[in-house]
Formats: C-alpha cells, sequence, structure tokens
C-alpha cells in the first residue's frame, strides 16, 4: 500500500496540527518538506495541491486535500482502526465534540494566531510587535479561556471524556504561546493549564516537535 503524503513545513502551525494527527494514528506516511523560504509552497506543482498556496496538503492515492481540520477529519476517519480514536462513533458524542472543534477554529484559534505572529513570529523575524493587537487579542483569549475553565470542569477533555481533535487541534498555537506572556494567562485557568499539561506530553506530540527541533 502507498503510504499518505504529507507536503508541510514542521514550522507552520497548520502542518504541526497534521503531523500530530498522523502520529496519533501511527500510519504510514511520507512528509515531503516544502521550503517556504524558497517560496515553493507558491509554485506550480504545490498549487496543484492547494491553489491557496498554504501549506499543508495531502494526498492519499488520487484523493488531494488541504486544509489541516479538514485533513484531520478525512484521517481519523479513514483510519479509524489505527491508533488513538481521534474522533466518536456515536452520533450525539460526535456532535458534542464538533462544536469544541469549531469553537477552537472559530474562537480560539483567530486571537491565538494573532498573538502568535505578533509575541512568538514577529520578534523573531526582526519585526516590531503591535501592543495594541497583542491587548485586544489577549482579551479575546481570556474570555475564550474562561469558557474553556467551566468546560474542563464538566469533562476531561474539551470534546468528551476522551482525547480527540477538538484537543489536538489546539497544539500547535499553544506550543508558540507558551513561549510568550501569554503563558500567564494560560496559567491563570488551573483546568485549561492541567488539561495544557496531558495534552502537550503525548508521545505523538513530542514526535512533532522533535521533527520540528530537526529542521
Ligand atoms: N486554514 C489553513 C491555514 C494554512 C496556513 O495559513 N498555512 C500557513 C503556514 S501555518 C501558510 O502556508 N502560509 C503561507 C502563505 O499564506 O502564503 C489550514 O488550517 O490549513
Amino acid at each position: 500500500m502507498v503510504a499518505i503524503k504529507v507536503h508541510g513545513n514542521p514550522l507552520s502551525t497548520a502542518s504541526m496540527r497534521v503531523l500530530a494527527t498522523v502520529y496519533e494514528k501511527e500510519i504510514d506516511h511520507e512528509f515531503v518538506f516544502v521550503d517556504m523560504r524558497a517560496g515553493e509552497h507558491k509554485k506550480e506543482h504545490f498549487l496543484s495541491l492547494n491553489p491557496f498556496g498554504q501549506v499543508p496538503a495531502l494526498e492519499d492515492g488520487d484523493l488531494k486535500l488541504f486544509e489541516s481540520r479538514a485533513i484531520n477529519k478525512y484521517i481519523a476517519c479513514e483510519y479509524a482502526d489505527k491508533g488513538t480514536q481521534l474522533i466518536y462513533q456515536d452520533s450525539k458524542k460526535m456532535a458534542i465534540t464538533s462544536v469544541w472543534m469549531e469553537v477552537e477554529a472559530q474562537q480560539y484559534d483567530p486571537a491565538a494566531s494573532k498573538l502568535g505572529w505578533e509575541l512568538a513570529m514577529k520578534p523573531l523575524l526582526g519585526m516590531s510587535t503591535d501592543t495594541a493587537v497583542v491587548e485586544e487579542n489577549e482579551a479575546k483569549l481570556a474570555k475564550v479561556l474562561d469558557v474553556y475553565e467551566s468546560r474542563l470542569a464538566q469533562s476531561k477533555y474539551l470534546g468528551g471524556d476522551c482525547f480527540t481533535l477538538a484537543d489536538l487541534h489546539h497544539l500547535p498555537t499553544l506550543h508558540y504561546l507558551f513561549g510568550t506572556q501569554v503563558k500567564k494567562l494560560l496559567d491563570s485557568h488551573p483546568l485549561v493549564s492541567a488539561w495544557i499539561a496531558d495534552i502537550t506530553a503525548r508521545p505523538a506530540w513530542l514526535k512533532v516537535l522533535a521533527l520540528q527541533s530537526q529542521q
């Protein structure tokens, strides 16, 4: 059987999201490094995988996909019998997990990604941080984290009693935010902090970080 191909860059949050899923599912895969500094993601070959010219992209035989969260849903369904169960078979349980997957994408990620860009990436690129953007998005993130704190008082993980894609999708942005002033905000939410400690210690996630450190 031909292994799936994950095209991406280990420094990209969206690529890390898919790699975490591939490692959780323990499926054979080929990681195709996309050299973003060389602009490979804007060249014809990559644009045939994702017309928006953004990593990651997935090839599974004839199937070509982009958008990290859609790729992860596909992998979790198609390889349901392998590795960690990242979704539920029960439709009501899955509906609840889907709610929290949407919360991650629509409420958490916009603020988390802006903070990651301002506080982690811009300093690395020698650009100056916009403090007004940081203030605005810390306030937005604080509201989301208050909701998470209540949710995690009722349920061990966001999507239910088991670790699912609803938790996994947070890992890359949490990783970058942990090295910034936002850690203080995360630490001020005890149940959120315990959840972060739990999900970031997963062996599959440590493999993603190991791959990243080889770059
Ligand atoms: N919603 C997309 C976002 C993809 C994305 O923004 N990828 C970034 C790296 S994390 C990228 O390729 N940026 C280069 C660009 O936009 O030109 C996903 O989840 O896959």
